[in-house]
């Protein structure tokens, strides 16, 4: 089997300190707990931006701070989100691009989010798909819910996006595709040959989703953005502690871990 690729969502846009008193704010805090995910077997860090009092931002200058001092500590991928938050304009949301990072997040598609929409209508997706393919940056398919799988194809179809094609189901959100095994396997079978994918499950569904990714070959999300919790009514210590979990869980099974790198070839990433 491939080598297992971990992400680590370490802060999200949503999860505040009133959800978790160690929720990281600011980018040295941010780094810090990229940098300790990183330590723990996580190839990919999936970064937002806060303001100090915990705002999410798509502030270009807030996520150059936070790249360069994770950089300055570690090779992990850094896949800068372009979904941001809700209710965000869709400038707001491709400020990061301008950085040039290696990835980023591409949703392709809108779907209902908790209480509020994910607004993601064809043409937004559409310059979101041109500006990365304009910049280099390698898309990762934000996928909740399947007709997203559709989106992102269609794309490919327009040359919008080529090479390798990396998806991340999002398994989970009120309003998007409940985390269910036969979720997972209906939408794996809609790949693409050669397409690789990861989960993220949201909630209580991180674990159990992770699981079944790791027995079917596929790739695993974890982190303070989807979950905050290690087991039922107990906080999460880090998101190192959930990387750590899946690090044990994978080696167990007999998979290995990938280093950056080795993500960055399975991914078809430039090294
Ligand atoms: N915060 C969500 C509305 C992404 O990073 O690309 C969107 C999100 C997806 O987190
Ligand atoms: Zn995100």
């Amino acid at each position: 089997m491939e080598k297992l690729v971990i992400t680590a969502a370490v802060v999200g846009a949503e999860v505040t300190r009133a959800h978790h008193p160690r929720i990281p704010y600011t980018p040295e805090e941010i780094a810090d707990e990229a940098v300790r995910a990183w330590e723990a077997g996580a190839a990919i860090i999936h970064l937002h931006a806060r303001r100090p009092d915990g705002t999410p931002t798509q502030d270009r200058d807030v996520y150059a701070e936070i790249i360069a001092r994770i950089r300055a500590r570690c090779d992990a991928i850094l896949q800068v989100s372009t979904g941001g938050a809700i209710g965000m304009t869709p400038e707001e949301r491709m400020a990061p691009l301008e950085l040039q990072p290696e990835m980023a997040t591409l949703t392709t598609g809108t779907v209902n989010f908790g209480d509020g929409v994910f607004f993601n209508p064809p043409d937004v997706v559409e310059r979101f798909a041109r500006e990365m393919k304009a910049r280099g940056v390698r898309p990762e398919f934000e996928i909740f819910d399947v007709g997203m799988i559709e989106g992102a194809l269609a794309l490919v179809r327009k040359g919008l996006v080529e090479g390798h094609l990396h998806f991340d189901f999002v398994m989970g959100v009120p309003g998007g595709i409940p985390a269910t095994v036969d979720n997972l396997v209906h939408l794996v079978r809609q790949l693409p040959p050669g397409a690789t994918w990861t989960v993220a499950g949201v909630g209580r569904h991180q674990l159990p989703m992770a699981v079944h990714a790791l027995v079917m070959g596929g790739h695993v999300r974890v982190g303070f953005e989807d979950n905050v919790y290690y087991a039922k009514g107990v906080l999460a210590e880090s998101n190192a502690q959930l990387v750590e979990r899946i690090v044990r869980l994978a080696r167990e099974i007999g998979r290995e871990v990938a280093t950056p790198d080795e993500a960055r070839a399975l991914l078809g990433i430039p090294q």
